[in-house]
């Protein structure tokens, strides 16, 4: 395996032509952009429309010191423009109104279609008109329960062009977590799809927004519109039979089908001009104390700032096609399938399914269909791809692609090494991208035709970004050294609150150290200059790229009534990069057995999503406590690694536990 120091330099036919040819420019913007931020974003904005200009002089204003007031960040205070806009009209206006935005693949490989910017314009604005119509007014939360289909791209921006704040939800999570984050928004509409097919699984959509709204009007509110995109007839299934869309059941008076709607509303549909400032969207995020975090992103610094991204990280083209495969649920899928390739007027693939369907290797297939110039997806599918064949990749043309992407959680050098050579033939950049929901966009990353690659490193901030390492004590580590991964000021697109709660975004992100932006995550330098993540500080599990918190795990097991305490822990895992170790104590009267395991995956599949089901539960007669009676996780993390060497115990209230912890570890660990 390569070591730290192994560099591998952009290739040739990457660097020429590339908006950025070499690490001395690298340096030199990024110089710029955090000397005279004004000039440097001030000339970004201007590719823009602004219904009221830009006020130069109050360009932007920023408080990140706590004990000087309260926490906020401004850029572009006062002027007014419309994301959809600007990603739409402009684009039209600039004579690519022809130009294909979307190349949509369907999980079947016989379904699939494309949308022009055009086109994409007239659907945005009748599905706008759809929601005003059904009393859908700027600030109203719209909850978005979505497969990856265009209309889900048509319903991001039909709210953006009325104002409305879309509220994403990964169309993975359970019913409850999905009402949770429903009621917690108050969100008026709701869109989703009777179901979707992801591989050879069935998801019955509607089915589950039907049981969340209804524990939402449980608890007082009640979504009055929910509109359904009949989707399951329209496509192949695996096995070949269509499938009956009357098996929906529909609600009357609040349910209404997107086909019985869209097509015969207006479209055109002025758009409504927003503050800069004016909320975008918000998109739920775990956070430690158990109750998700609503992250805020407003208009006109997440617009610039994901435009500026896209173009530069994946060193976009015109004549490129870029495709990402994150779910549009995701940060990665609203800043790089959605905001970002748009503003930059660029031809992206939306692909619906599975990297495994209809077999392992589609992702290959579908690059060289839409001869894919860069590519995005996440470390964990990375790792499950190279356990097949290497003849799965090496039988397809992936001769067009030029930049690869990582995304969500570290890339180990091995799985960056297989993406490098059997992917990139060696001659590809590969882009590490840091970031997370409340970044916006990527912060740390190498730049394709700049930047040195070493395998595993974020390596460098990205422009207006100034990460700092501190130690516990809040210290600068300069040079190499190893501590907390913070920023000491905002860049465009940094979320500006939590919805309804900026108390909490303040003590979450800005208390720990005050004058920085925390993270939450860990990081080193090396002698180089290079950033690494290593990963969570918090007490956050990344299972193959979805973050959650332990604490929302262990709350949810031990309502079971048989358990009295539950610690849970993350462990290394060769695919999902982690995966959850639970260890749990029963009461006197509950009976460790394998239906209880059973069942206690079963409730953490559905509180929080398929996803999130543990790998690993042990019995715990006793958990390693301090005599304060703090549960000592860094012990129990090494108990679900088996690694004896526990460190100092001195604390631990009863040494014993830990004893018998590593004697009883089940055979499945
Ligand atoms: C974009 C996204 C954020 C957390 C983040 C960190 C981890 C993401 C990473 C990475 C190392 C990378 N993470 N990208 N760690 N290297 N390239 O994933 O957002 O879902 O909010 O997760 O993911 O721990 O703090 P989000």
């Amino acid at each position: 395996m390569p070591s730290q120091r192994t560099v591998y330099e952009p290739h040739a036919s990457v660097v020429k032509n590339s908006h950025v040819p070499s690490l001395a420019h690298y340096e030199e913007m990024h110089k710029k952009s955090l000397e005279k931020p004004e000039e440097f974003w001030g000339e970004i904005a201007k590719q823009f429309y602004w219904e009221t200009p830009i006020d130069h002089k109050n360009f932007f204003r920023y408080n990140f010191d706590i004990t000087k007031g309260p926490i906020f960040t401004k850029w572009m205070d006062g002027a007014t423009t419309n994301v959809s806009y600007n990603l739409l009209d402009r684009n039209v206006r600039n004579g690519n109104g022809e130009k294909i935005a979307f190349y949509w693949e369907g999980n079947h490989p016989d379904d699939y279609s494309r949308l022009t910017y055009k086109r994409l314009l007239e659907e945005v604005s009748r599905f706008a008109n759809v929601l005003k119509s059904r009393g859908v007014q700027k600030g109203d939360r719209v909850a978005v329960y979505m497969p990856m289909i265009l209309e889900a791209v048509v319903t991001i921006l039909a709210c953006a062009r009325i104002g409305a704040i879309h509220s994403l939800v990964f169309a993975g999570f359970s019913a409850d977590s999905f009402s949770e984050r429903i009621l917690d928004c108050r969100a008026k509409v709701l869109v989703t799809s009777d179901g979707a097919w992801r591989g050879e699984k069935l998801l019955q959509l509607k089915a589950i927004c039907d049981q969340a709204m209804s524990k939402c009007a449980q608890k007082g509110h009640n979504v009055e519109t929910c509109v359904v995109v009949s989707h399951l007839a329209r496509v192949t299934s695996p096995s070949g039979t269509p499938y009956k869309s009357n098996k929906t059941p529909m609600t009357d008076g609040r349910d209404i089908y997107w086909q019985d709607v869209v097509p015969q509303a207006s479209t055109s549909c002025y758009p409504e001009w927003m503050e800069a400032e004016d909320p975008l969207f918000m998109l739920y995020t775990s956070g430690s104390t158990g109750k998700p975090k609503g992250v805020l992103h407003t208009t006109g610094g997440y617009m610039i700032y994901a435009a500026t991204t896209f173009k530069y990280v994946f060193d976009y083209r015109p004549s490129d096609v870029y495709w990402c495969t994150a779910d549009i649920g995701w940060i990665t899928g609203h800043t790089y399938v959605v905001y970002g390739p748009l503003a930059n007027g660029a031809t992206s693939v939306l692909y619906e399914g599975t990297p495994f369907y209809p077999d392992n290797d589609r992702f290959w297939v579908v690059v060289d269909k839409y001869k894919v110039n860069q590519f995005y997806t996440a470390p964990t599918a990375i790792r499950a791809l190279m356990k097949f064949e290497d003849d799965l990749v090496t039988r397809h043309d992936l001769s067009s692609l030029r930049v690869l992407g990582s995304v969500g959680e570290p890339i180990n050098p091995e799985a960056w090494m297989w993406y490098y050579k059997l992917v990139g033939h060696e001659r590809c950049s590969i882009v590490d991208t840091f970031w997370q929901t409340e970044t916006g966009g990527h912060v740390l990353t190498p730049l394709p035709g700049a930047t040195p690659m070493k395998p595993g490193a974020a390596s460098f901030p990205f422009f207006g970004v100034q990460p700092v390492i501190l130690d516990e004590a809040g210290k600068e580590v300069k040079g190499e050294g190893e501590g907390y991964l913070v920023f000491a000021r905002p860049w465009p697109s940094l979320m500006r609150s939590l919805y309804n709660d900026h108390d909490r975004y303040e003590t979450t992100y800005f208390t720990k150290f005050p004058g920085y932006y925390c993270t939450g995550d860990g990081a080193k330098r090396d002698a180089d200059g290079y950033l690494w993540v290593t990963g969570r500080v918090d007490d956050m599990l990344n299972v193959s790229g979805h973050l959650m918190s332990t604490a929302e795990v262990e709350s949810i097991l031990t309502e079971h009534p048989s358990l009295a305490e539950a610690a849970v822990v993350a462990k290394p895992h060769p695919v999902k990069g982690e995966c959850l170790y639970c260890f749990i104590t029963t009461t006197e009267h509950g009976v460790f057995d394998d239906k209880l395991i059973k069942e206690l995956k079963q409730i953490v599949r559905e509180r929080i999503g398929p996803f999130a089901q543990p790998d690993v539960i042990q019995n715990a007669p006793a958990l390693p406590k301090t005599r304060s009676g703090k549960i000592m996780r860094r012990i129990l993390r090494k108990i679900a690694v088996n690694d004896r060497d526990v460190g100092d115990i001195s604390t631990l209230a009863d040494a014993m536990v830990v004893e018998q912890l590593f004697a009883t570890r089940p055979k499945n660990a």
